[in-house]
């Protein structure tokens, strides 16, 4: 395979349906709730007593147009974390719901959410741990089984279901264990009654964990990754040319994608990057804990749905099971930055003129104003339906003494890049041309969208 084969492969590798629609998705909210705001923890040790339980003044409605007014367009609330209690009456365990005050033991966090979603117009996932301190089972081959029974009933009672969370924590206790995770099983279950769900784990095979909880993309976020890290994603190549040990690829290095990783893959596999991060310290609701700055989180939305990846904010409630008004007031915050930065494309009318393209990837695009406009974002879609093309490019805009002055140097694109132009000082620009190099590309760049903001 020379060069050229290697990059023509690495483009072949493309998305699936379910997971373009993720994609499409891009900012959705986390509700971890249950059991841990209650003895104000973040990790339960499987032994509350479900009388805890107790959030009476509970609306999910409320949740959802918390999540709304953000702009996220789904939530995934956590049904159950590592204390094993259940948020809706499984019929395989009594540590749930059924045993609490709440409602007399008659209520079901799940049903109430996944029906608010319903009628506010997102999407509903659901996170189910499978590190689990409660279960009896845990540590045997039955576990399996309980795990797959609950999974079956969350699957099929609750309406369509658009992503489903695996979370890889575990402790030592759990670790000491030795429980085995059949994923093949669970993986088949939710195809059977879910096919168009993603599902995410640190290692795929849909969607797969960005390596932090600190809202930090790589700088090149690729979602054509080597199969060595998501190995539960589906193989789409033969081994590369210098295939040999990448067993020590791991979540927390620093570069995935690049075609000096991706070159030693025994294969490659199309898995894209989520962003998890709380809107406050803990995953789950303290008193004493703020919302973080609305610049923070600005920010991290443009790098993570502006940097190829999906967002998924944890918003928790309260021991009333309301979201904490602090946080209403900073999601609205961020929905209102958001709408007002990119309210407008101001690239309706631009003309989109190819200066140059050569066979080797390069090329210069132009995009072409009618008349002098003030621009601060720049944000390209790859058309990944045919594949992750570009590596590397920068931006330029023509200013006042109709001089190219670059504004912006990028790696990848993906799904959606979003460029927040810098002229010195400067994070916007008065201009009519704002010209893109593309300096490195494994083959000539296919874009769905350009806009300007
Ligand atoms: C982590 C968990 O240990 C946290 O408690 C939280 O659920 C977060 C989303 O994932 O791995």
């Amino acid at each position: 395979m020379d060069i050229k084969e290697v990059m023509a492969t690495a483009v072949s590798v493309t998305p699936s349906e379910r997971q373009l629609r993720w994609f499409d998705t891009e900012f959705y909210a986390f509700v971890c709730f249950g059991v841990n705001p209650f003895t104000d923890s973040e990790w339960g040790t499987g032994k509350e007593d479900p009388k805890i339980f107790n959030p009476e003044k509970i609306d999910c409605d409320q949740w959802v147009e918390a999540i709304k007014s953000a702009g996220m367009k789904g939530m995934v609330l956590t049904v159950k974390h590592h204390d094993g209690f259940c948020l809706w009456p499984s019929k395989y365990t009594e540590h749930s719901v059924k045993n609490s005050p709440w409602k007399n033991g008659k209520g079901d966090v799940v049903a109430e959410a996944a029906e608010a979603c319903r009628k506010g117009g997102i999407k509903f996932g659901f996170y189910l741990s499978p590190w689990d301190r409660n279960s009896k089972y845990y540590g045997t081959d039955e576990y399996n089984d309980y795990f797959c029974n609950q999974l079956t009933e969350l699957l099929t009672n609750y309406g369509p279901i658009f992503h489903v969370w695996f979370d890889g924590a575990i402790g030592s206790d759990g670790k000491n264990k030795k429980q085995v995770y059949d994923y093949e099983r669970y993986i088949s279950l939710i195809r059977k009654y879910q096919p168009e769900a993603t599902i995410f784990n640190d290692h795929g095979p849909d969607v797969r964990w960005c390596g932090n909880e600190s809202g930090t993309a790589r700088p090149a976020e690729w979602a054509v990754v080597p199969s060595e890290l998501c190995y539960r994603a589906e193989i789409q190549t033969g081994p590369m040319p210098l295939a040999g040990d990448l067993s020590l690829i791991g979540n927390s290095d620093k570069d995935l994608g690049r075609l000096e990783n991706i070159l030693y893959s025994k294969g490659l596999v199309f898995c894209g990057s989520e962003i998890d991060m709380s809107i406050r310290d803990g995953w789950f609701w303290h008193k004493n804990e703020e919302p973080k700055s609305l610049e923070r989180l600005f920010d991290t939305y443009i790098n993570s749905v502006g940097a190829n990846c999906g967002f998924i904010l944890n918003v928790p409630p309260t021991t009333d099971g309301l979201i904490d008004e602090r946080d209403v007031v900073r999601l609205k915050e961020l929905g209102d930055k958001i709408r007002s930065e990119f309210g407008e494309n101001k690239a309706v009318n631009a003309e989109i003129k190819v200066v140059s393209e050569s066979d080797n990837g390069q090329s210069v695009i132009d995009i072409v104003l009618p008349k002098k406009t003030k621009i601060k974002y720049v944000v390209f879609q790859e058309d990944l339906t045919k594949g992750q093309r570009v590596e590397a490019f920068r931006l330029y805009a023509k200013n006042n003494s109709d001089q190219m002055q670059d504004c912006y140097v990028g790696s990848c694109i993906g799904h959606k890049k979003i460029c927040p132009i810098h002229i010195y000082a400067q994070s916007e620009v008065n201009t009519d041309i704002i010209r893109l190099y593309i300096t490195a590309s494994r083959a000539n760049a296919i874009f769905r969208s350009i806009q300007l903001y």
